[in-house]
């Protein structure tokens, strides 16, 4: 078979031969501060059971050497012969050792490394999973057990959806009554929960520390039902419309009532008021905030769904929040919908409609690109891992597809938009929502295997993509997932190896 390695790398050759791990191979660092060292020794420990030695020593033969090099970014080159090598900046090194992760096998007595030569570049710069806290709030363990995961798939972003009409999750200390009145609930009657300002710093870092950016989202002006439950004089009454109506009664779920907690998960109830300054007052310290607990570049603002905000409104709403954040000195990114206004320069688009827009979804995505940003793809019908994998899957939602991990793996992100520069094209990110999970392992049964397919599509070049490599490769991984205690789902449409 090719390179049991999933993200495929962009490019290797491998040869005949195999290196033998011992107890007495050493990991050797030409920087004693090397963090990667240790990743590497957790890596192998939690694999084989052997602790190897650290060492800033001279090489010698049989070590593993990572080294790192001056050159920044996110390549890395693994070379696997009489030693082992990694060469890489730090993330590099980090994205080497995911890959030395997968190529470990054991042939009964050793465990042994393949003889390869690796040379490994993504093709996108944004590679991200999303995970939804608000309809149901995980807590800072579940959020770094996900971090770990997306980062063995060398996933760089990840993007927190902190709000919505279910619960508010982010302390904002100058607007206490968010998490005192705002927090406390979830979907269903799930128990509420919020992060402080110290529980964001340490998930932030944890992200860092596998070099992932956090990507918070205050999701505006619609799923803003919560913010009503502090803050009443800054939302609209909510607006039903058919969708939520049919749904609502098809699920037993009650309606929206202005000052209660929402338990449903019908969505486009619920605006800010666009025209009042105390909405202003408001984001500008929300954000200010966020922005101050946010080393990446980027902050999300929403724009899904806002059904029930005026499109006039919501155009002048999207200019002015777009135009706040960027004096926060962060990028915009917002859900493509956001696209029909003029957004501030430079703002992100994340477009979430199906693999074939009509004209007003590819417009809006285009925009972005005409107002000098780019865009995030994660089409609904390929990208979501909240929907089911088959019609029977219990966990999941299915309003734009079943998708199974071929579906998940056979897209294309350049082939979406029509007219859209692919330079345009930022990278790829599959969000997670969470109206029907409660669990870690609810999380790891939809994210996994899909989020290994995504990763291929947002790291591996295009023209070296095909699902039957794929397929055998990604079976190989079901080890390295047991290893990691990682449950998930594991489809028959694939071979597992265990
Ligand atoms: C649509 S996709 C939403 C979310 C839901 C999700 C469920 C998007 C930008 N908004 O509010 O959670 O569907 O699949």
């Amino acid at each position: 078979m090719v390179l049991p390695v999933v993200p495929l790398p962009s490019s290797f050759t491998e040869s005949p031969g195999t290196f033998r791990l011992a107890s007495s191979t050493r990991i050797v660092v030409n920087n004693d501060a090397d963090a990667t060292a240790s990743v590497l020794a957790n890596v192998i420990a939690e694999r084989t059971g052997l602790r190897l030695d650290i060492t800033t020593d001279a090489a010698a033969q049989g070590d593993i050497v990572l080294h790192r090099t001056a050159r920044q970014g996110e390549h890395y080159a693994l070379r696997i012969g009489s030693d082992v090598r990694i060469d890489g900046s730090e993330a590099g090194l980090f994205y080497g050792i995911q890959t030395l992760r997968q190529l470990l096998t054991t042939d009964g007595d050793d465990w042994l490394l393949p003889h390869v030569d690796i040379d490994d570049t993504p093709r996108f710069v944004y590679r991200g999973l999303m995970l939804d806290v608000a309809r149901t709030f995980f807590g800072v363990d579940t959020v770094k057990a996900f971090i770990d995961r997306a980062a063995s798939l060398k996933f760089n972003h990840l993007h927190l959806h902190l709000t919505d009409d279910q619960g508010w999750r982010l302390q904002i200390d100058s607007r206490p009554l968010l998490t005192e009145r705002s927090s406390t609930t979830a979907a269903l009657g799930r128990p509420g929960g919020f992060y402080t300002k110290d529980d964001f710093r340490e998930i932030v870092q944890y992200a860092a520390a596998r070099h992932m950016v956090v990507v918070p989202e205050i999701d505006l002006p619609g799923h803003t039902h919560a913010i009503g439950l502090a803050y009443p004089e800054l939302v609209e009454d909510p607006v039903m419309n058919d969708n939520l109506l049919a749904q609502s009664s098809a699920l037993g779920q009650p309606l929206p009532v202005a000052g209660e907690p929402y338990l449903g998960w019908g969505v486009g109830h619920s605006s800010m008021k666009i025209h009042s300054e105390a909405t202003w007052e408001f984001l500008r310290d929300v954000l200010t905030e966020l922005a101050e607990l946010t080393p990446g570049p980027y902050l999300h603002v929403g724009g899904d769904e806002a059904l029930g905000t005026p499109q006039a409104d919501f155009d002048a709403f999207i200019e002015r929040v777009t135009a706040l954040t960027t004096e926060l000195g962060k990028t915009p990114v917002a859900w493509h919908e956001a696209g029909s206004a003029q957004v501030a320069e430079g703002t992100v688009g994340q477009y979430w409609g199906n693999t074939e827009p009509g004209d007003a979804h590819a417009d809006a995505a285009r925009h972005f690109a005409a107002r000098g940003g780019s865009v995030i793809m994660s089409p609904s019908t390929t990208a979501y891992l909240d929907q089911k994998y088959d019609a029977e899957f219990p966990l999941g939602l299915d309003w734009a597809a079943l998708i199974n991990l071929e579906t998940a793996y056979d897209w294309e992100p350049t082939a979406i938009v029509d007219d859209l520069p692919a330079e345009a094209i930022l990278g790829v990110e599959a969000p997670l929502w969470s109206e029907t999970l409660e669990t870690l392992d609810d999380i790891d049964q939809l994210v996994f295997p899909r989020a290994a397919a995504i990763a291929e599509v947002a790291w591996s070049q295009a023209e070296d993509r095909d699902w039957s490599s794929f397929r055998e490769r990604v079976g190989t991984l079901g080890t390295v997932w047991n290893a990691a205690g990682w449950g998930g789902h594991r489809p028959a449409e694939i071979v597992w190896s265990n």
